[in-house]
């Protein structure tokens, strides 16, 4: 049983077999710092990209899962929530990783507090292009379809998709990458004014302070896991940012 009262925040990690440092990383930290916690939370885009749970006995995939079940079994309650790569993360996967699929997005009560938890790709509303996109590819029809294809042309057509993504991306303006101010307002209204909104995507780090019909609220940007590990702590004291 884990003693200390923490939890950690971790989001758009990006796992993929041609960074193996960064697995490698997420790995030590599983049996290293997420031991510690009472709960792991990965806000999306734990993978590059996920084309079914039919690729779970993939190596690389199972490196990360055995590691996932082993902090799992030694007591830390690990729940993922999915971000725009990966939201083909199935059961079959949270069975085998021994973990818990959050829906986007979930209040959660800890150390006292209501914190509102989103991968964050909801919020940036000024991308009409890609919101386009997501209604498209969360259909569930369309996802049946989709997982019903041989994994070999999946994994091509997400290739074209990352390509396409990558060109539309020289495009669009940073603001518009941005979350909208409007929706975090919202959101945080629609949820009764928790004190905590966190989220990764847009791989800006950073707290901003803000009032919503006056309640005060702090929403915490986690980074991303290009260039080193970077993971978020709340304990009944609050919040701190960590590298990792
Ligand atoms: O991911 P990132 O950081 O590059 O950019 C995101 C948004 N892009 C995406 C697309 C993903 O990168 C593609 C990979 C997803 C894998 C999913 C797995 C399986 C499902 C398969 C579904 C087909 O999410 C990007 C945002 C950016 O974040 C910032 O928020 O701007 O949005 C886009 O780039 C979307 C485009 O603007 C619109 C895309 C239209 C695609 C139309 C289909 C073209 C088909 C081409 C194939 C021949
Ligand atoms: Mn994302």
């Amino acid at each position: 049983m884990n003693q200390s009262s923490f939890s950690l925040f971790i989001s758009d990690l990006h796992l993929c077999q041609s960074r193996p440092e960064i697995t490698t990383q997420f790995i030590a930290f599983l049996h290293t710092t997420a031991k510690q916690a009472e709960k792991l939370f990965i806000l999306g885009d734990l993978f590059e990209y996920w084309a079914g749970d039919d690729d779970i006995s993939d190596k690389h995939h199972t490196d990360v899962i055995n590691a996932l079940k082993t902090l799992s079994n030694s007591g830390t309650k690990i729940y993922l929530m999915h971000g725009n790569r990966d939201f083909l993360i199935a059961d079959g996967f949270a069975e085998v990783a021994g973990l818990t699929l959050l829906k986007d997005p979930t209040v959660v009560k800890l150390y006292g507090q209501h914190v509102l938890l989103s991968h964050g790709d909801a919020l940036c509303t000024d991308d009409h292009a890609y919101q386009a996109f997501k209604l498209q590819v969360r259909d569930p029809a369309w996802q049946l379809t989709f997982v019903n294809q041989p994994l070999a042309s999946r994994k091509a057509y997400i290739a074209s998709l990352r390509l396409k993504s990558k060109q539309e991306k020289f495009t669009k303006t940073m603001e518009i990458m941005d979350v909208n101010a409007d929706a975090v307002t919202n959101l945080l209204r629609q949820y009764n004014y928790p004190k905590l909104l966190i989220h990764g995507h847009t791989h800006r780090p950073n707290q901003h302070r803000l009032t919503v019909d006056g309640h005060l609220a702090i929403r915490w940007v986690l980074g991303d896991w290009y260039e080193q590990g970077s993971c978020l702590k709340l304990d009944d004291t609050g919040c701190v940012a960590q590298a990792i």
